[in-house]
């Protein structure tokens, strides 16, 4: 049975930085993803709280919406057939020393939070977060 799904990607400020937009994009495109919807924002910090609210207990919580919201980033929901575990297998391990060749994490991310990309978690989380991100 078919399962076309959704899911929000993030292209995180270290990446939108060093110009890899374009690149990233093209490797979910050439990983059979539709964009359905991008766009180029910057995010405020109580923003980033919101958004990573399911972390507010971690020790790395107030770095990680301190660098979510320090600069441009680029949202986007990508539509595929199994999207959202496909792309967490593309974008690769949390920390990109563990990801595997071939992710984007492998190839572009700098380390465990500069980790040039965000992908959904479950359809639930999906969800949330491309209605946070794209409800008008
Ligand atoms: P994920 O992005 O692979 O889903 P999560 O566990 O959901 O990873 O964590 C969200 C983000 O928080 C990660 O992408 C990373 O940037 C940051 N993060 C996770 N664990 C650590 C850590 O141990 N130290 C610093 N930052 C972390
Ligand atoms: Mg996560």
């Amino acid at each position: 049975m078919s399962n076309t799904e959704q899911t929000l990607s993030i292209i995180k400020p270290d990446a939108v930085e060093r110009n890899l937009e374009n690149e990233i994009k093209e490797m979910f495109k050439n990983n059979g993803f539709s964009i359905l919807k991008e766009k180029k924002i910057k995010i405020e910090k109580s923003e980033a709280e919101k958004f990573y609210k399911v972390h507010e207990t971690k020790p790395f919580y107030n770095d990680l919406c301190e660098y979510l919201s320090s600069g441009p980033i680029v949202v986007m929901t990508l539509e595929k057939e199994n999207a959202i575990l496909g792309n967490r297998d593309l974008m690769g391990a949390t920390n990109p020393k563990d990801a595997k060749e071939g992710t984007i994490r492998k190839k572009y991310g700098i380390s465990i939070d500069k980790n040039s990309v965000h992908g959904s978690d479950s359809p639930e989380n999906a969800k949330i977060e491309i209605d946070f991100f794209f409800k008008d």
